[in-house]
């Protein structure tokens, strides 16, 4: 009996037109090829080459691929996620430096800048020679944005901005931060350069999950920006709230990536691996997890692409990407573990993909809006009763 691969259980092709097709085999063939064989190390040292990186992927084309115009690609948004896709089964790091150059930091000059903002910033961030990051969370304000501290005065024409900003992907080696803070006029975002004086960004050391990925705090202390500075088209916290939306549907394809890495690693171990005198694989109780792992990446694999043809035509909401998100991070994180199981005592090194992911999958079940955010977003357009509060 030849083993289907995982794909061929779903025929999921059937669904992607060709030019969806060529994108995520060219990006699958590039972190193949010039990021998988370095990945275990990066993630071991904590530390990963990310303007060498940065710059490739700009070649690649993925950096704000779902942009249009400034130096982006241009494609559909189910491209993008599945670009998303190949990024995170490869590392949730990955995807992340992605997601928060693309559909964060450009997403918000793209949709909340000037002209003169967007013409300074895009063309380099979309090559990968500008690096972005996104300043939304504080130290007492994760899931409740709106409580931020940070803030924005007026000083004649110019801004002053003080606060701290915590847990930003990106942030100790980014160009410009897009940074958001109460102003007398509500919450605005601001386009900083890191360079301004009074900016800083020390990197947060120690985490055990997204280890290839840089995570920083940004300090704010009396940092004086011009007046066009500010995001015009943004205001309120729906400026921010509409940048997550970008940046969870992408990841709502990538987490997929991550659980199909973990189960393509699990499947070929079990097939190898003998217990008993027979593979592991030859199993029952293997081919049950086996079964019911291939089942929910698929389903959320078909999931992705239904919010991806939604998003497409335009029509996508909130809460269905809130669902995307919490599903599919959810079924991925058991996904790798179950799949830990499998490999016994070698899934717990880095000589295999699946105990990274597992530890990855912890970040991104809490970032981009926690589990039970979603889980209380899709509550309220089930019920009409909000009980965020
Ligand atoms: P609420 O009263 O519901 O809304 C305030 C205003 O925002 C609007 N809005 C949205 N707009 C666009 N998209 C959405 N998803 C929106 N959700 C709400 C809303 O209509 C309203 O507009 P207006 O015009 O009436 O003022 O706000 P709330 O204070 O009750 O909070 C709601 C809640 C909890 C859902 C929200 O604050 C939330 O999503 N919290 C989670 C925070 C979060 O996800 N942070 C992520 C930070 S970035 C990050 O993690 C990057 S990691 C990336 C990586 O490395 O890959
Ligand atoms: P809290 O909000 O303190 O939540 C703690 C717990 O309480 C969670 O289980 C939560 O679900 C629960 N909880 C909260 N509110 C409620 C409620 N109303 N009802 C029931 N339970 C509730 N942020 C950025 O702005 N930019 C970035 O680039 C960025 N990158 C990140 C990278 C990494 C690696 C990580 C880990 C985080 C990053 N974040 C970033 C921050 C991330 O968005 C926040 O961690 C997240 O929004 C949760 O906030 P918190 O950690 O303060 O948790």
């Amino acid at each position: 009996n030849t083993p289907q691969s995982l794909s061929e259980l779903f025929s999921i092709d059937t669904l992607l037109d060709a030019e969806e097709i060529a994108i995520r085999d060219t990006v699958r063939a590039m972190v193949d090829s010039r990021i998988r064989p370095n990945i275990g190390q990066w993630f071991e040292d904590a530390a990963l080459p990310v303007r060498e990186l940065a710059q490739e992927l700009g070649s690649l084309g993925v950096l704000g691929m779902h942009l249009e115009g400034y130096g982006c690609a241009g494609t559909s948004a189910t491209a993008y996620g599945l670009a998303c896709q190949e990024l995170e089964a490869v590392d949730s790091g990955i995807r992340s430096l992605v997601s928060v150059q693309g559909s964060l930091a450009m997403f918000a000059i793209h949709h909340n800048g000037s002209e003169e903002q967007k013409e300074e910033w895009l063309p380099r961030m979309a090559a990968g020679t500008a690096l972005g990051c996104f300043g939304l969370t504080e130290p007492d304000f994760g899931s409740n944005p709106g409580g931020m501290r940070t803030n924005a005065k007026r000083d004649g024409d110019d801004w002053i901005l003080n606060g701290t900003k915590m847990w930003i992907t990106n942030g100790s080696v980014a160009d410009v931060a897009v940074v958001w803070a109460r102003t007398e006029d509500g919450v605005r975002g601001f386009v900083v350069p890191t360079d301004t004086p009074g900016f800083s960004a020390p990197e947060i050391k120690n985490k055990m999950s997204l280890r290839a990925s840089v995570t920083s705090e940004l300090v704010l202390e009396d940092v004086r920006l011009p007046a066009s500075a500010m995001l015009p088209k943004a205001r309120g916290l729906s400026g921010p709230l509409g940048c997550l939306n970008e940046a969870r549907f992408g990841i709502i394809f990538g987490s997929m990536g991550a659980a199909r890495d973990c189960l393509e690693t699990a499947i070929a171990y079990a097939r190898d691996r003998q217990v008993f005198d027979k593979s592991l694989a030859a199993y029952q109780l293997t081919q049950a997890k086996i079964a019911d792992m291939a089942v929910e990446l698929g389903k959320g694999q078909l999931l992705a692409i239904h919010l991806g043809r939604l998003k497409d035509a335009g029509t996508v909401r909130p809460e269905q990407v809130s669902t995307g998100k919490l599903n599919n991070v959810r079924e991925a994180i058991k996904i790798a573990r179950q799949c830990r199981t499998i490999l016994g005592a070698n899934g717990i090194t880095l000589e295999y993909p699946v105990i990274r992911h597992a530890n990855n999958l912890e970040s991104v079940l809490t970032y981009e809006g926690t589990s039970e955010v979603h889980q209380l977003v899709i509550g309220r357009a089930l019920t009409g009763e909000e009980a965020f509060r």
